[in-house]
């Protein structure tokens, strides 16, 4: 059985074996599937967030861009992420004292913890992690501590993830980490969310002196090239201070300076704005 995602008229599809996993949370359908190849996966609102086989370039590059440069990293804020894997990356810097991952699904979680379980592997059982469910834009609204990274991953720009997308919540980030903090969101496909795309550079502009975009394939995401966005307020990010893990599936030093090219066809439009 073909199951998969459809953005306009374009398709991204897995054949499965059997559907392991349904249900309608309060915020979104949930539904994961036994794939034929590429191990487990979930689909939210019936988009793709992440396979079991597929899930570490997407993980690796959220995480390791902000840990390896920030200038402290004691104390992360995860918005979203209620699969567990950037928890995980985030896990193995023993820097890391607390990590603060806010879920506003705890039925995402129940679910990636019993049918995805490879993806947030030890990070559940880290007595670093500490998972909140709740509302993670009104979390950093409110909170009271200054974060050295915080890092936005949450799902497409539609449901309980709309508001992961506007300036309040940037300002709200801004506000929440230390002057030297690093603030990493995931921002879509260039390729084929591009409005989308430079709307959040512009967005994160407002708050932050440095913003920077990276890129990386990704097969399960529509378009094929994904992205993400580094900002800070004065941290030079092509400066790596601490070693990655040399058993990372793709990300190493010199990923993380190509990573930061931008592609013609966003960089004309970047500097139009
Ligand atoms: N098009 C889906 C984008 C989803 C990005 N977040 C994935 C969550 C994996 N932790």
């Amino acid at each position: 059985m073909w199951q998969d995602e459809q953005f306009g008229s374009l398709r991204i599809g897995f054949q499965t074996n059997r559907l392991l996993f349904k249900n309608q949370s309060p915020y979104q359908l949930i539904e994961v599937f036994e794939t034929v190849d590429y191990g487990t996966i979930l689909r939210l609102d019936g988009t793709w967030q992440c396979s079991t086989e597929l899930e570490h370039t997407y993980h690796e590059m959220i995480v390791h861009p902000a840990l390896t440069t920030a200038p402290s990293i004691e104390n992360v804020l995860i918005v979203g992420g209620g699969d567990g894997g950037t928890a995980r990356e985030v896990l193995r810097y023993p820097e890391v004292r607390n990590v603060d991952l806010v879920e506003i699904d705890s039925d995402v979680v129940t679910a990636c913890k019993e049918h995805l379980s490879s993806i947030g592997e030890g990070a559940w059982d880290d007595p670093r992690l500490n998972l909140i469910i709740g509302d993670g834009i009104q979390f950093v609204r409110d909170a009271h501590q200054k974060y050295d990274v915080i890092i936005v991953d949450g799902s497409d720009p539609i449901g309980p993830s709309v508001g992961l997308f506007n300036s309040a919540f940037f300002e709200s980030c801004a506000r929440a980490l230390k002057s030297d903090g690093v603030l990493v969101t995931q921002a879509e496909s260039p390729r084929v969310m591009l409005d989308n795309h430079i709307g959040l550079i512009q967005t994160i502009r407002q708050h932050f002196e440095n913003v920077a975009p990276y890129y990386q394939g990704q097969i399960i995401y529509p378009g094929g090239v994904w992205s993400w966005i580094y900002a800070s307020q004065n941290v030079d990010r092509r400066k790596i201070l601490r070693d990655p893990d040399p058993n990372l599936m793709i990300y190493n030093t010199e990923i993380h300076q190509a990573a930061f090219a931008i592609p013609n066809y966003v960089q004309h439009i970047i500097n139009r704005h």
